[in-house]
């Protein structure tokens, strides 16, 4: 018996030695692709909100003179963003605020319709509150670049899906097909980038101060330096077609609150 337990503990000290060195070079090999190579394309946070990877690149923000009934705030301009970002792939839902907030100040009370009825300000404490609750990412508003780069998702046209509003209404809720109210989040067909609802639904709140667009090329813009509106984008249930543009801009009060506006989150991480 003592000669076999010898035995087997050479053989075990021989084996392990190659068990171990074929183990630690896969293990290598995946934490270099991890570092290096990989780039998780989305993720699921604490909350269940699901997040897309948006690729860093270039667009013309804004709208070409003859967009039908464009607004002259619309100047188009080309815009760099520097870095890549995670964009939330739907606006945020009553679910996800009453977790973050304990109440749903929504007109639209149902879960998975999105939370509007929010302001500028209360969107501060919901992302502070977010930030110190979730810790898979850092969360903030988009920027109105950032927001107009991830609608548009390479197209120039007056939405993301053409120029036809008659294929809008397979992409989003607007008062042809709205019913006047609210819609779950993610019914319509998704952008080629997977961001649902981008034109109507709700408009969505973003980070900058509204101001005249500045003329020429501009790297990762965040809005003009002073006034005294935030700026909303993609229109909503109420609006027109035309009020729903890529290049919709609408700025409010950062006090200023009702069932027209909600919002999305970009994370970091
Ligand atoms: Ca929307
Ligand atoms: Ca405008």
């Amino acid at each position: 018996m003592e000669e076999t337990d010898i035995t087997f503990t050479e053989i075990f000290k021989n084996t392990g030695k190659w068990i171990l060195i074929g183990a630690v070079f896969p293990i290598l090999a995946i934490i270099i692709y991890l570092i290096f190579f990989n780039q998780a394309q989305s993720f699921t946070n604490s909350i269940d909100m699901i997040f897309t990877w948006i690729p860093s690149g270039e667009f013309i923000m804004g709208s070409p003179p003859d967009e039908p009934e464009r607004d002259n705030d619309e100047t188009q301009h080309k815009v760099i963003i520097s870095k890549g970002f995670y964009m939330l792939t739907t606006e945020v839902t009553n679910a996800q605020w009453y977790i973050v907030m304990g109440d749903i100040p929504s007109v639209w009370k149902q879960p998975q319709r999105p939370v509007e009825g929010v302001n500028w300000d209360d969107i501060q404490v919901f992302i502070r509150k977010l930030n110190e609750k979730d810790k898979t990412a850092i969360y903030r508003l988009p920027t109105e670049a950032e927001w107009e780069y991830s609608c548009r998702a390479g197209n120039s046209s007056a939405w993301h899906c053409g120029d036809n509003d008659e294929v809008l209404r397979d992409y989003a809720w607007f008062n042809i097909n709205s019913g006047f109210q609210t819609n779950l989040v993610a019914q319509k067909l998704p952008n080629v980038w997977g961001l649902y609802d981008m034109h109507g639904n709700v408009w969505e709140w973003c980070s900058d101060t509204y101001g005249a667009y500045p003329k020429g090329t501009v790297t990762d813009p965040t809005g003009a330096t002073s006034g005294d509106t935030k700026v909303v984008r993609g229109g909503c249930w109420l609006g027109a077609s035309i009020h729903n543009r890529s290049a919709t801009r609408l700025d409010l009060s950062t006090d200023r609150k009702g069932n027209l506006s909600g919002f999305r989150l970009v994370a970091e991480r």
